[in-house]
């Protein structure tokens, strides 16, 4: 049973609808459609935000851009479509960065746990020169990385026993719990270190794979569990907010190089815009979404400062491995931008 739509707008909250679309309609560049595969159900801010990108080129053109989103991974997982994005069978992906550091390594950085304190740290450090760069980096993979958004905090789940603790996760008595993690090197690390059986999978696998008991759980932010009914086959969820995952929307440069100039400063601000949006919404639908999973009988563990504290001691190995392959001076500079944003 998915959940539908109905049945999370009912309560969900107070979804600001998308801001008014301005600008005068653009002259005529010809038509084209953009197909865009996400990994995410309709109900989440990912495909609500792409629909919001889609609307306003759909407005901005007259209608001669239409971006059709196929979601739930229909098209392939994330590393997949962003293969397709290369060879131009794809138009437009919208995958975390996690996946995509085979691309471009720095954005590794993401993945560093406890990296991130609070949004506003988050939000600054995306919208900062330094995550620019990481998206011009792109540049010649034959993938164009338009802008950052959230995916968010991301929280432990499992079908085994309720964790508040590194030993929970590691098990005395039991075995470490089996957890599946995103493709992802410092991901693999941070399990590892925390005495889990990390195992590396698509997204689009990940439910049967819990279903079948092939893995105890998985961590991602509480909306991703809710809008993909993960609380069906997880009964404990920990809010360990370990990292802070982006989004990364991309485009095929195929596809890009095609555009006229005007169109291509279209997109770049329509994706601008929807990221915005897809923030805003994410950060509304955080809280919820966890209040959500625990009506549906998820028992969720909420941890103090000095439970927090004991995870972020426990996975210090992963940046004495990993800080010197990221860049101790990339590190340091998000970590300024981070506490400035904390500051204000
Ligand atoms: O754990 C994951 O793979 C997710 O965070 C996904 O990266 C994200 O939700 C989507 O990009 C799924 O394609």
């Amino acid at each position: 049973a998915t959940l539908t739509l109905g049945m999370a707008h009912a309560q969900s909250p107070e979804l600001s609808d998308p801001p008014a679309i301005d600008g005068a309609v653009l002259d005529d560049h010809g038509s084209h459609t953009i197909r865009m595969g996400i990994g995410l159900a309709e109900t989440s801010p990912q495909y609500l935000s792409s629909r919001y990108f889609a609307d306003i080129l759909a407005q901005r053109t007259d209608g001669r851009i239409t971006v059709n989103i196929f979601p739930n991974s229909q098209l392939g997982d994330d590393v997949q479509m962003m293969e397709m994005l290369q060879t131009g069978t794809l138009d437009m992906s919208y995958p975390s960065s996690s996946p995509a550091t085979t691309y471009v390594s720095e954005l590794a950085v993401f993945d560093l746990p406890f990296l991130l304190p609070t949004r506003e740290a988050a939000i600054a450090v995306m919208n900062s020169d330094v995550a620019q760069e990481m998206l011009d980096a792109f540049e010649g993979t034959g993938i164009k990385a338009l802008t950052f958004s959230e995916n968010g905090y991301r929280q432990l789940s499992n079908s085994a026993r309720p964790v508040a603790s590194p030993d929970d996760v590691a098990g005395l008595d039991v075995r470490g719990l089996s957890v599946r993690t995103m493709e992802n090197p410092v991901h693999l690390s941070i399990w590892e270190t925390l005495g889990a059986n990390p195992t590396p999978m698509a997204f689009g696998e990940l439910f049967s794979a819990m279903e079948q008991g092939v893995v105890d759980g998985q961590e991602n932010p509480w909306s991703t569990i809710l809008t993909s009914n993960f609380h069906e086959v997880q009964d404990y969820g920990s809010e360990t907010r370990h990292v802070y995952t982006p989004f990364i929307m991309m485009m095929s440069e195929r596809t890009w190089d095609r555009l006229a100039p005007e169109y291509q400063e279209l997109v770049q601000d329509a994706a601008r815009k929807s990221a915005e949006y897809e923030i805003q919404l994410a950060a509304e639908y955080d809280d919820w979404s966890r209040d959500q999973l625990e009506e549906r009988g998820m028992q969720i563990t909420r941890l103090d400062d000095d439970q927090i504290a004991a995870f972020q001691e426990a996975v210090q190995p992963v940046y004495d491995e990993w800080a010197p392959r990221i860049g101790e001076d990339l590190i340091a500079s998000i970590q300024e931008i981070a506490n400035a944003a904390g500051n204000e």
